[in-house]
């Protein structure tokens, strides 16, 4: 119901608006890949397997000549986007950034999972963690660690710390916004990511957002980015001009009031994609 709560919010129409052309595909289709492991606790393995093929494919193909936006549902679906935009990267002799706004790291391996949701995943899996053989669909191309930043961290498991440090995926947790600011954090990000001449992924899960402004996700967490720091975010993210793909994710409108949280996506897209109150660009001092 995610998909069709950003739809109704108006998402095409607010792209739209801002002089883009969209093609709304619609909902794919996919089947379970038969998939076993000793981990009792993991839900769906099979179901979620089969949609990371799908996915995978799916965005290779719709990143061809187009900015793809991929629409959850669950943040697992993230283990195709980054699948498939890394194997779109490669084609392209282009190094893939990650930039992955949420409240959680999601870097958990089959084996390390405890509460068994595959949403806990996708970032271990796209970026060649070990432990997802034969159980996931082979990589084509890994999504290299050291070129992935989380910011809005406030929930991690101690399994997913030690697996993070050791990648080397920067972490700037919520701790890191209040201490630096939102926008220096990111500027040095994109600095990097220009330097590269990089592709840029960006997934946007709703739990980067503070409970009181997003209410509408199954794993709410105080103390997440405000209003203003997520719109600061996507204005910075459009200056850039370097986001080629986007994951818009974990939005329960069952969850919702009065379809706040819907609507607050929509305008952050919009944003992104070009809308601005005040006509400039960030400046650097
Ligand atoms: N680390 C916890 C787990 O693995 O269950 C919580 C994961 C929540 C993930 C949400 C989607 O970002
Ligand atoms: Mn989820
Ligand atoms: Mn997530
Ligand atoms: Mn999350």
């Amino acid at each position: 119901m995610g998909p069709s709560a950003l739809r109704v919010a108006g998402l095409v129409e607010a792209l739209r608006e801002l002089g883009h052309s969209v093609d709304d595909l619609g909902t794919l289709a996919s089947t379970p890949t038969p998939a076993f492991h000793p981990n009792p606790r993991l839900k769906s393995l099979s179901e979620i397997a089969g949609w990371t093929a799908t996915i995978a494919e799916a965005a290779y193909r719709a990143s061809d000549d187009a900015l793809p936006f991929f629409l959850g549902g669950d943040h697992s679906i993230s283990a195709g986007t980054l699948a498939g935009m890394a194997r779109r990267a490669a084609e392209c002799r282009r190094p893939l950034f990650v930039l992955w706004l949420d409240a959680h790291t999601d870097f958990h391996t089959l084996d390390s999972s405890m509460s068994g949701n595959l949403h806990g995943v996708p970032l271990a899996y796209a970026t060649g963690q070990p432990g997802f053989e034969g159980h996931f669909p082979p990589l084509d191309d890994r999504v290299e660690p050291t070129r992935v930043c989380t910011f809005g961290v406030r929930s991690i498991d101690p399994a997913e710390r030690t697996a993070i440090d050791k990648a080397g995926v920067t972490m700037h947790d919520m701790r890191a916004i209040d201490e630096h600011g939102i926008g220096p954090l990111l500027r040095e990000f994109l600095g990097r990511v220009g330097l590269e001449d990089g592709l840029l992924h960006v997934s946007l899960d709703v739990d980067f957002l503070d409970p009181s402004i997003a209410p509408a996700v199954g794993t709410t967490v105080p103390g997440g980015a405000t209003f203003r720091e997520a719109h600061l975010v996507m204005e910075m993210l459009h200056d850039s001009g370097r986001v080629s793909s986007l994951d818009l994710v974990e939005l329960n409108p069952f969850l919702d009031e009065r379809g706040r949280t819907a609507t607050l996506m929509v305008d952050l897209v919009a944003s992104l994609m070009g809308r601005r109150i005040m006509d400039r660009p960030t400046r650097s001092y």
